[in-house]
């Protein structure tokens, strides 16, 4: 656990492409989050909607700053409309051992095609 709302993580890639120091598609951006395409994408629509301060986990967001993190749910359902018809996953993998790679929270907003249950 970071317990970072402010601190920048000196490896924190995704603080870069809020500073404008990393190229980044960005689909949408506010005073809270930012949305961009991800660099591997999974599905047709693979975009990922941060908060602005790092936080490591969804859990932390939610515990320090519950308005961004609704305000994240909130922008993953506008592009999902705007690019999917509404219907995708929005995934927070939280762990390195489920697949989290980037220790600032993101949802990845999937869609666009049809997925498995369970998940792989
Ligand atoms: P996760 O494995 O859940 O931590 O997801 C991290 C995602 O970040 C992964 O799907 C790839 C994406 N990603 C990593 N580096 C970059 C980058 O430099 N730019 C963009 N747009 N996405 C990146």
């Amino acid at each position: 656990m970071s317990g970072s709302g402010s601190g920048r993580a000196p490896d924190d890639l995704f603080l870069k492409i809020v500073a404008g120091e990393i190229p980044a598609d960005i689909v949408h951006a506010d005073d809270e989050v930012v949305a961009f395409r991800d660099v591997s994408p999974q599905a047709p629509v693979h975009v990922l909607v941060i908060p602005r301060v790092r936080y490591e986990s969804v859990a932390e967001l939610a515990a320090a700053a519950p308005q961004t993190l609704a305000r994240l749910v909130a922008v993953a359902q506008q592009i999902a409309d705007a690019e999917c018809g509404g219907e995708y996953r929005l995934v927070f993998n939280t762990g390195a051992g489920v697949g989290q790679s980037v220790f600032h929270v993101h949802g990845h907003v999937l869609g666009g095609r049809g997925f498995t249950w369970p998940p792989g």
